[in-house]
């Protein structure tokens, strides 16, 4: 039985099958590149331009994907729950939004928007590749920054309260395609957990949640999220 508060957490492995590189996994966008050399703000102030060549490439690649049926089916979950489903992403890739998802708490920013390094102001940043790196604030002049959220970097504080308090009131919450390493983010599975959900983790990798939930389902997102999700939908 499908209970309502809905909660979907997603990590990289949801648009794995539309072919975004994931982080940890093999061939990954951390493999032969350190963290600390382009996820940082230390290795932005060190070298903006290399952290911009890293993230662009990444935008020209997502740009060529297309969200994929686990992205549909969360999608189907909002239309049927309404303000009874949340979604709560790690992912910067946007395949949420142009899958139809309405309401989606970033918690780590979007590779389509930059900042400004002089007064933080955002600009939605949909070209790609970018015509120059870095580029510049089309108001002050100062180099603009990826609009995401590097380690070391506190989250939106109220995006972060947000997804909490969404995984202290889910009864069901699927848990999509994330090694579940970084922090906070994967703090929320282990706040639903503590607070009596019914936690399902979709994953082809058993990860360090898999012994504690419910319901582990191994294999690919795209196949597993829509074939779990049709033979539970109905039984709401
Ligand atoms: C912070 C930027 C305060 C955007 C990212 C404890 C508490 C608080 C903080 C910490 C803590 N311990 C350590 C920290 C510090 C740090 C952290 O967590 N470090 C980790 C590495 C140990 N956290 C922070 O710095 C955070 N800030 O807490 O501020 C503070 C400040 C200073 C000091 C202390 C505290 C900020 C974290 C945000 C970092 N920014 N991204 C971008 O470039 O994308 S994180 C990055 O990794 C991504 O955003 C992504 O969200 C995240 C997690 O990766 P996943 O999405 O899980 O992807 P991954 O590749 O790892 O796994 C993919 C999974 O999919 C795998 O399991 C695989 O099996 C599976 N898969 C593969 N194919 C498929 C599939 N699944 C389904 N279908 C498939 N086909």
């Amino acid at each position: 039985m499908l209970k309502a508060p809905i909660l979907v957490l997603t990590g990289a492995g949801i648009s794995a099958d539309s072919g975004v590189s994931t982080f940890r996994d093999a061939g990954g966008l951390w493999e032969g590149v350190r963290v600390e050399d382009v996820a940082t703000p230390e290795a932005f102030a060190r070298d903006p331009e290399k952290v911009w060549r890293w993230y662009d490439a990444r935008r020209v690649q997502v740009a060529s994907c297309v969200p994929n049926a686990a992205h549909r089916a969360v999608v189907e979950m909002e239309d049927q729950f309404g303000d009874q489903f949340t979604l709560v992403t790690q992912n910067v890739d946007g395949l949420h939004e142009r899958a139809g998802s309405r309401h989606i708490h970033r918690l780590h920013g979007s590779l389509w928007s930059t900042r400004c390094t002089r007064d933080g102001r955002r600009f939605p940043q949909t070209e790609a590749p970018l015509p120059t790196l870095p580029p510049i604030c089309p108001e002050c002049g100062e180099m603009l920054r990826p609009d995401v959220v590097w380690f070391g970097e506190l989250l939106d504080r109220a995006t972060m309260d947000a997804a909490a308090r969404a995984a202290e009131r889910a009864r069901t919450v699927l848990v999509i395609g994330t090694s579940g390493v970084v922090y906070p983010a994967a703090s929320l599975q282990l706040i639903a957990l503590e607070h009596g959900a019914h936690v399902v983790e979709f994953n082809p990798e058993r990860t360090a949640l898999s012994d504690l939930v419910a319901e582990y389902v191994p294999g690919r997102a795209a196949t597993t999220v829509p074939s779990w999700w049709q033979q539970n939908r109905s039984a709401t």
